[in-house]
């Protein structure tokens, strides 16, 4: 809680720990109001350290007793830690703890969770559990006995012994405190085994709630699939004979990697096809496949202290995608990282809680948790692996793992593995890592007998605490095509390294049409004055899937900025061009149903505000809303086709082929929805037998305002699946008119499932109506008020959820002085309240500015 201003901790002021810990044995008397915790860990000075302080970590810890050799010492204890005179040796310090997981809903720690006990650590929980050097370059091997009248008992490692009301864990691979895990409770497990390559015999387990057993089948075809695929791609193999998954209804985030015991929000793991989309099985394969990777990315290497995030969390987002794409399509899944990347790292990059993917300075690191240290730290693996080429990443990469095996590292201990590897001098792409902010491409094209040259100029523009930018290197993909649609140039990589830098190419009979940025190839903004035609032709012609999507994103752009700076009519170049690409049966229908999205609100909020306008939210939803009428009409005919050609009539399977399949089908729907009212849709909630055709056509009946029979007979089916309770209240939210979604939103907060201690929820309620933009910048300012106003409730309960809603407010400045006005008032309001959590209040005077 906030005493007095909150002090940052600079990477600057990194020393290495006093002490290490060569073993640590816990013993865990499990009460839920009054759990012993009791540690004897053996400590050796470390012979590097600077200081012979000896300080251990602990929060909201009660001390029974502590003992150094033997001997009862009193330690001097503050509310972060304790400190105790050692002597200048190898010593044992022994410490008996009582703490309350009952009261713990901040979830972090040890807490409960529907009566079963669950440990979240990352970054800096196990504090809260017991004194403990709570930082990620001290790596302990961890010996555990849990006592407690629970049947079932985990924790890491691998299980030395069982008995009634004991269990006894053992880990033998030596790893930092933040990735212990302890999980005590009636669960019950869906049970599997993996050989590996070398031909470890692996016990694999899922385990949930009694009821829920049937819901782990997909999660773990998808484990054994990621198991297969760091064997195959990255020589990565497991390391234990047991590892552990299970699922938790309370958890802050998505998943967490604790050594063989990884837990999961159960949103991130449970599914059935009457209760998951297609969405969420791909999300969910990817989850596991990222907490799985950790095993070498993060937990054999992990990060020697908390600036470090990105070496493990970018490193293994980069993973998880190469897998997805192997798994399925990669062209679909390069699009969808992308939309993702702008919707959320480029609008955070370009606002006040801009932040370098290593960042210099935190005062909570559980605010860096973010996009830009995952999404953009892992498209910076991306441009390293274009520019030394796979054969060098895949070297590089061997000698990183030969190298730190057992380490916790540094970006610096990364770079230099490619370094040696390539002989190449990172310094310059290392800004990458240190400099926050977007660089912006302005582009230029030229041809002249014969030769055609491409001049680019870059610029990264300030960002909080950083005024001046260095030019980046800059991996180009570019191609050329000639007039009749062939490829005059295949993808070639262009290096950029200056601030501005021309590039030719000679003998063209005629002047090609480029396509830069091939495959997103940069996480920048590319600037370049091009026509609607040029557009429409890439469209058509552009062998790169990436680039031919973004044509048609950015006509598809383009023209609704017109619609809304010059009240123009839809633009019949994009009606076409979208028509001609919608019915090309050459095209995965998964792409065309990417092709069909639209830039979102928040996007077209940027844009024109980078065009120099304040953007009206309401009035970009008003072009939007006649765009959407306007194309349904235009391509009717088409939608209706392909409806009916790409349902799917074979058995559900959650497959890259079928689910492109409904997408398709569904964003027709969507269209023919405009037009009849929902009479289509109406009949497809009828006969769904899984959870994306069955949530589409209510999508579609609640956008046609005919919902109303629908949202109750989907409530009744479903009131007693929390998973798909939470659907029913964000979608009533999303789809909610802007003057109604507040309102909606505040009667759900009403609701007798409403539970404001499960982040999934209160995410399902609020996550909702923040991504409403219209609704929730009503010009009222009730959308503001009612965010404040539960932000404020949900802080002393629970922070690091609270701390990271805030950023529904990070793009106020973008808005008009009446908005802007009432925003600051609740942003003011939020940082007034009294013992407002560190986590919150280092939030929103980030975002106040
Ligand atoms: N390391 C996990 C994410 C995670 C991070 C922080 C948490 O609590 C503050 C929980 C989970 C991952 O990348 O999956
Ligand atoms: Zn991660």
């Amino acid at each position: 809680m906030k005493d007095a201003a909150p002090q940052p901790v600079y990477l600057s002021d990194y020393t290495p720990p006093a002490y290490l810990v060569d073993e640590v044995h816990l013993t865990f008397r499990l009460a839920p109001e009054a759990t012993r915790v009791l540690s004897k860990i053996r400590f050796r000075p470390n012979p590097d350290a600077q200081s012979r302080e000896f300080f251990l970590h602990g929060e909201a810890l009660r001390l029974i007793r502590a003992t150094i050799d033997g001997a009862e010492i009193s330690p001097d204890i503050t509310p972060e830690g304790l400190r105790a005179q050692v002597p200048d040796a190898p010593f044992t310090f022994e410490a008996e703890v009582e703490i309350n997981p009952a009261a713990n809903t901040a979830l972090e720690g040890l807490y409960m969770s529907n009566g079963m006990y669950c440990t979240q650590c990352e970054a800096e929980g196990f504090r809260k559990i017991t004194y403990y050097p709570d930082r990620p370059d001290v790596m302990s091997v961890f010996s555990v006995r849990i006592e407690g009248d629970a049947p079932v008992l985990l924790s890491n490692g691998d299980a030395v012994a069982q008995g009634d009301g004991f269990a006894e864990w053992h880990d033998p691979w030596p790893k930092p405190a933040y990735l212990f895990a302890l999980v005590a409770g009636d669960l019950v497990n869906h049970p599997d085994r993996f050989t590996t390559r070398s031909g470890r015999d692996v016990e694999l387990n899922i385990w949930v709630r009694p009821g829920d057993e049937g819901k782990c089948a997909f999660g773990m075809e998808a484990l054994k699939k990621s198991m297969k695929w760091d064997e195959e791609v990255y020589g990565r193999e497991y390391d234990l004979d047991i590892f552990n998954i299970v699922a938790v209804d309370d958890f802050n985030m998505g998943a967490m990697e604790n050594k063989g015991l990884n837990i999961f929000n159960s949103s991130c793991v449970l599914s059935t096809p009457k209760t998951s989309t297609d969405a969420n099985f791909e999300r969910i394969e990817a989850i596991i496949a990222h907490e799985y990777f950790h095993n070498w990315t993060g937990n054999r290497i992990t990060c020697r202290d908390w600036f470090q995030l990105c070496l493990k969390e970018g490193l293994t987002v980069y993973r998880d995608s190469e897998f997805t794409s192997d798994m399925r399509s990669a062209p679909v899944k390069r699009i969808s990282d992308v939309i993702d990347l702008r919707a959320r790292q480029f609008r955070e990059d370009n606002g006040p809680l801009a932040h370098p993917v290593r960042p210099a300075s935190f005062v909570e690191i559980n605010n860096f948790y973010t996009a830009t240290v995952y999404e953009k730290g892992a498209e910076l693996i991306g441009m390293l692996k274009r520019l030394v080429g796979d054969e060098a990443y895949k070297k590089a990469l061997n000698l990183y793992f030969e190298r730190h095996d057992g380490q916790a590292c540094t970006i610096e201990d990364w770079l230099a593995v490619f370094e040696e590897v390539t002989g190449r001098d990172l310094v310059q792409f290392k800004l990458w890592y240190e400099e926050a902010g977007t660089p912006r491409l302005k582009v230029r094209d030229e041809f002249k007998d014969g030769t055609y040259t491409l001049h680019f100029e870059q610029q990264t523009p300030a960002t909080p605490g950083q005024d001046t930018k260095h030019p980046r290197v800059i991996p180009i993909a570019l191609g050329l095509l000639g007039v009749n649609g062939d490829e005059v140039q295949e993808t070639r990589l262009l290096e950029m390294t200056q601030a501005a830098q021309s590039f030719s190419f000679n003998g063209l009979a005629s002047r090609p049409i480029p396509s830069i940025l091939r495959d997103f190839s940069a996480p920048v903004i590319l600037e370049r004055d091009t026509s609607n035609a040029e557009r429409a032709f890439l469209l058509a012609h552009d062998t790169d899937p990436f680039n031919k999507w973004e044509a048609g994103r950015a006509l598809a752009r383009d023209g609704i900025i017109a619609m809304i700076r010059e009240g123009a009519a839809p633009d019949p170049a994009y009606l076409d061009a979208v028509q001609t690409m919608a019915r090309d049966e050459t095209l995965d229908p998964a792409f065309r149903a990417l092709a069909l999205g639209l830039p979102s609100e928040d996007d077209l909020a940027q844009t024109l505000f980078d065009m120099g306008s304040t953007p009206d939210p309401q009035a970009i939803w008003e072009a939007l809303e006649q765009l959407r009428n306007a194309r349904a009409k235009h391509i009717e005919a088409v939608a209706r086709e392909l409806n009916k050609a790409h349902q799917v009539t074979a058995p559900y399977r959650p497959d890259a082929e079928q689910s492109g399949a409904r997408a398709l089908s569904n964003a027709a729907l969507a269209m023919i929805s405009r037009l009849d009212g929902g009479a289509l849709a109406a009949r497809q909630f009828e006969s769904a037998d899984n959870m994306t055709q069955q949530l589409a056509a209510w999508s579609c009946l609640l956008q046609a305002g005919a919902g109303e029979t629908a949202t109750q007979a989907f409530y009744d089916q479903w009131q007693e699946d929390r998973l798909v309770v939470d659907k029913w209240f964000s979608l009533q939210i999303v789809h909610a008119s802007p003057e109604e979604t507040a309102e909606a939103a505040s009667r759900l907060a009403n609701h007798a499932d409403f539970n404001i201690r499960n982040p999934n929820r209160f995410r399902a309620t609020f996550g909702a109506m923040v991504m409403s933009p219209a609704g929730f910048h009503h010009a009222s300012g009730k959308g503001y008020r009612l965010l404040a106003d539960w932000l404020i409730r949900l802080d002393p309960l629970n922070p690091q959820t609270t701390a990271r809603m805030c950023s529904a407010f990070e793009t106020w400045r973008r808005y008009d002085d009446a908005r802007q006005t009432l925003i600051k008032a609740e942003l003011d309001r939020i940082l007034a309240t009294p013992g407002l959590s560190r986590d919150t209040t280092e939030m929103v005077t980030r975002i106040r500015g």
